[in-house]
């Protein structure tokens, strides 16, 4: 079999199930009694030579592995990337070779400041890594939600982690940028304020893994038959769309579900809605390197998408859940250095210094060298060296010789040439002196943030003043706070004043005017949105008014929406409707709209549950949509939220905002329509955000 034909398949061929089996030890002897430990009569000591207890407890005491140092909470999925659109002039990566080729992937995706066990809706920057296994050997495109990073040169990522994490005399706070350490940083660093202006924005909040862009980052370089290099930077882009959550609704999230975008993507992969991304690339040769007002080698800038437009060359399906956490997801081992022929580095400073730290990180945290052995980390391409031994070696090679060169094997296994898909390097002249010294080229450390703040909504500007607000107001010392906002008007002076008035600090002078360009691919304004997998909760009580609300359900979910009725009690209503959930065991922070259905009964009953009110009002302040049929309007009325967004009578489209209230005259279809086209439209933010109670 070649290993073109082998497929993701091959990857779980170490699964094991466990069904009309025996329970075992270790080395297979059958076990009786695993309750009760072997002792000297009843009441007596235990004894050692009880291997099976001994066995249990041993394995028991070394099942954690080190938790990765950052990007410690994750979730994984197996998927397919398919080539869509070729592009073998700049590259020969045999993956991007030919329409409709497949290759089978593993991403995971991650938090990168929180350990193991923290929420998943915490402001942060989150890992979007990819395993592509090739016919050529595996691919990582290890990568992040934002295209830009912290640091300029990799030797100042243990400074910049140490910050990040929880303060070192207690731990705390866990997984939060908003302390004393990290802004410190920040303020002595200002290569960090470009990344830093996306953390206090919305992308630092995806609503899902699923609504989420993915960047390479640095400048890679394609390398095509020829020996010719392309520079290339790669974007991940949802079909669903780039959406975000609110601060304050991820707050809650934390509470009520901490697991909230594992459990979204674990559900939509069960339900047959697995995400769907682009990979697009943003090409530039060789001869334009110096064409930019930066240095493409510099990772905390991007090339605007309006100067090097996107050209997409795939697509990525993932639609397989791991079988175990453990042995996949916390096992895959991704490192910046595994690349195939046609991709190459360039000397991006911290591309450079990934280029080692990732084979550091597998070493200790997997026990050894032999962990590309590891099922979801091995290739589908078939490995053959004269590396041996170490912990863990799993393989047993037959070879009669270890080294090259040997006439015993008859010089097995041979060299093969670029030509029978070598890799083979990047022919690259580079002369200079052995110095410590940054390139002048990647001083401007302004401009780009500046870039970014001028390319956000109203909205999104607000979100970013607010963010760092929260984040400065939690930093005890004021110097730190007063050093970031004399960054900020650096960036804009509007910014930096509004921070420093909420911060109660003196507004630093405007010396550094805005210099007013933008980039429109750079907001989330203007996201294509899809109704489909959205969360619709559905509050609702005996008495609900069943025939208009199965006649709205009906329409939602045939568009993919997830609508789930949520009552006071389990069961059946009276009316008929099926109860998927109690009101009390969710939140209406863990949907994406609300809807309140008609009924007297059930909008009296839903009227005196301080819970359903609740609904309304936060879903309302969250920006998000709001539907309401017959008597069910009222009580959206006498939610604690702003009048104004709602009519007496017909179809309101009011920011979101859609109401029918008489189902006399056969609008539910054009009801339904408008409902789902403002649960398309993801938040409303237009909407007048009214006090709402805590
Ligand atoms: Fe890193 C993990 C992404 C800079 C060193 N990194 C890690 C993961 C992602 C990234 C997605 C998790 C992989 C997984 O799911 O297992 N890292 C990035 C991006 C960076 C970046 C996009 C900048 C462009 N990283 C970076 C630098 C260094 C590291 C500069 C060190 C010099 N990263 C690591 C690491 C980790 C890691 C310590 C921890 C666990 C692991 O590698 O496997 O080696």
């Amino acid at each position: 079999m070649s290993s073109g034909d082998r497929k993701l398949e091959d990857l779980s061929r170490d699964r094991v199930g466990h069904e009309d089996e025996r329970l075992t030890t270790d080395q297979g002897v059958r076990v009786e009694h695993t309750d009760d430990s072997l002792t000297v009569g009843e009441r007596g000591p235990t004894l050692i030579e009880d291997f099976h207890f001994r066995e249990k407890l041993t394995r028991f005491d070394h099942e954690r592995i080190p938790e990765r140092v950052v990007h410690a909470r994750g979730a994984g999925a197996y998927g397919t990337f398919t080539c869509t659109d070729p592009i073998p002039e700049v590259t020969k990566a045999d993956f991007l070779a030919e329409a409709g080729r497949e290759t089978p992937v593993f991403v995971r995706f991650s938090t990168v400041a929180g350990s193991r066990g923290s929420a998943d809706t915490v402001r942060d920057v989150r890992g979007f890594a990819t395993k592509f296994y090739t016919r050529e050997g595996n691919y990582d495109l290890v990568g992040n939600n934002f295209p830009v990073f912290f640091i300029q040169d990799g030797i100042k990522f243990p400074d910049f982690v140490h910050a990040v994490k929880p303060e070192p005399r207690n731990e705390i706070p866990q997984a939060s940028s908003a302390h004393d350490t990290l802004w410190d940083f920040i303020s002595l660093q200002p290569e960090t304020i470009h990344m830093v202006m996306w953390l206090m924005s919305d992308r630092a909040l995806p609503r899902s893994y699923r609504t989420m862009q993915g960047f390479g980052v640095h400048t890679f370089r394609f390398v095509n038959a020829e020996g010719k290099g392309t520079f290339v930077k790669f974007h991940w882009r949802p079909k669903l769309g780039t959406h975000s959550l609110v601060w304050d609704e991820t707050q809650k999230i934390a509470g009520a579900d901490p697991d909230f975008n594992r459990r979204d993507l674990w559900d939509a992969i069960e339900s047959g809605n697995g995400p769907e991304y682009e990979l697009g690339v943003q090409l530039v040769p060789e001869e334009r390197e110096h064409n930019f007002d930066f240095d493409l080698l510099d990772a905390t800038k991007i090339i605007p998408e309006e100067e090097v437009p996107l050209r997409i060359v795939g697509r990525m399906v993932l639609d397989r859940n791991p079988d175990n956490f453990f042995a996949e997801t916390e096992q895959v081992a991704f490192h910046t250095a595994n690349v195939v022929p046609g991709i190459d580095f360039t000397n991006d400073p911290l591309l450079q210094a990934r280029n080692f730290s990732y084979l550091d990180t597998q070493l200790i945290r997997l026990g050894g060298p032999n962990f590309a052995q590891l099922p979801v980390n091995r290739p589908l391409a078939e490995v053959h060296h004269h590396q041996r031994d170490g912990y863990g070696q799993h393989r047993i090679d037959v070879s009669p010789v270890s080294y090259h060169p040997n006439s015993i094997a008859g010089g097995c296994p041979a060299l093969a040439s670029p030509s029978e898909g070598a890799y083979r390097h990047y022919t690259e002249r580079v002369d200079g002196t052995k110095i410590r010294k940054r390139s002048p080229s990647f001083e401007d450390h302004y401009s780009q943030a500046t870039l970014f703040w001028n390319s956000m909504s109203d909205w999104e500007q607000q979100h970013i003043a607010d963010a760092f607000q929260f984040e400065l107001g939690k930093v005890e010392r004021e110097y730190i706070r007063e050093r970031v906002v004399e960054h900020l008007a650096h960036v804009d002076h509007g910014l930096a004043s509004q921070v420093a008035g909420g911060l109660g600090l003196e507004t630093p002078a405007d010396t550094s005017p805005n210099h007013g360009r933008s980039s429109p691919a750079l907001s989330q304004a203007n996201q294509p949105g899809s109704v489909a997998t959205r969360k619709v909760a559905v509050l609702a009580a005996d008495g609900v008014d069943a025939g208009p609300l199965e006649h709205v359900l009906q329409s939602l979910r045939s568009q993919g929406a997830v609508c789930e009725v949520l009552a006071p009690h389990a069961g059946t209503l009276e009316g008929g409707v099926t109860v998927d959930r109690g009101l009390l065991t969710m939140a209406s922070v863990l949907y994406d709209a609300v809807l309140v259905p008609g009924g007297r009964e059930s909008v009296e009953e839903l009227r005196g549950n301080g819970a359903a009110m609740r609904y309304v009002a936060e879903a309302f302040k969250h920006a998000k949509p709001l539907g309401a049929i017959g008597d069910g309007v009222a009580l959206v009325r006498e939610a604690p939220i702003d009048n104004a967004h709602l009519s007496e009578n017909g179809l309101v489209d009011d920011a979101g905002v859609v109401t029918l209230a008489s189902t006399d005259n056969g609008e539910l279809d054009a009801f339904a329509a408008a409902f789902a086209q403002a649960i398309a439209g993801h938040r409303h933010f237009d909407r007048r955000l009214a006090a709402v109670p805590a």
